[in-house]
């Protein structure tokens, strides 16, 4: 099995990477984002507490997206790899994260780190606003909130998977096809080995 956490700020790609890595490599994608949203659209509590953070740019409690993030674990043991996007984004969800995967005797394979300027990043999100009908993507308030939020609990994930030499630094600015082929020779050269 080979598990993939695929990290950077909002708006830096993952959810764009995810969908061509998933379809390149066969792997589970896993999007607490994309979970979170499912929630909301089914308008379960669950879904209701995380919408009022989501609009303010906060982050959702760990347990709720740990809890998430374990129960579609479990739903897919035939998986051969998970591919994470979004998720962990704090210190407290990368050490959930390492023990739900030795239960499975598993672990991350990898972290690929998607680099962005922060005015690049306002200017995906505000013009994905456009058209994505998410309320979080339409304020600019709101999308520097997220900004400020992944500086101040989000980068020090790679901190924690740096000392066991699992991340790579890449550039996320430039074609969605450039960007993938870095992504994709980082991937198979850990799979060859
Ligand atoms: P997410 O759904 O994870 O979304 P995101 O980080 O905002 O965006 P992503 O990085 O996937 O977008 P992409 O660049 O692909 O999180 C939303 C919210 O959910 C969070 O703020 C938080 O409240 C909550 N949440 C989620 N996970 C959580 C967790 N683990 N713990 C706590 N809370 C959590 O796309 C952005 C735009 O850029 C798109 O329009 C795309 O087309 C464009 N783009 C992509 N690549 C490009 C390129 N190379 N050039 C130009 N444009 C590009």
């Amino acid at each position: 099995m080979f598990n993939i956490i695929l990290f950077g700020p909002p708006g830096s790609g993952k959810g764009t990477q995810s969908e061509k890595l998933i379809a390149a490599y066969g792997l589970k994608h896993l999007s607490t984002g994309d979970l979170l949203r499912s929630e909301i659209a089914r308008k379960t509590p669950l879904g209701i507490e995380a919408k009022s953070l989501m609009d303010k740019g906060h982050l959702v409690p760990d347990e709720v997206v740990v809890g998430m993030i374990s129960s579609a674990l479990d739903e897919h043991p035939e998986a051969k790899g998970f591919l994470f996007d979004g998720f962990p984004r704090t210190v407290a969800q990368s050490e959930a994260l390492d023990k739900l995967l030795k239960l499975k005797n598993t672990e991350i394979g990898v972290v690929l780190a998607l680099d962005v300027s922060e005015e690049e990043l306002v200017k995906r999100l505000l013009n994905r606003g456009l058209t994505s009908g998410r309320s979080d993507d339409t304020n600019e308030a709101v999308v520097r909130a997220r900004i400020i939020e992944y500086k101040q609990k989000t980068t020090v994930v790679a901190n924690y998977y740096e000392k066991f030499n699992k991340v790579v630094h890449l550039k996320g600015e430039g074609t969605v096809e450039e960007i993938f082929s870095g992504l994709c020779s980082e991937i198979d050269k850990r799979l060859s080995i």
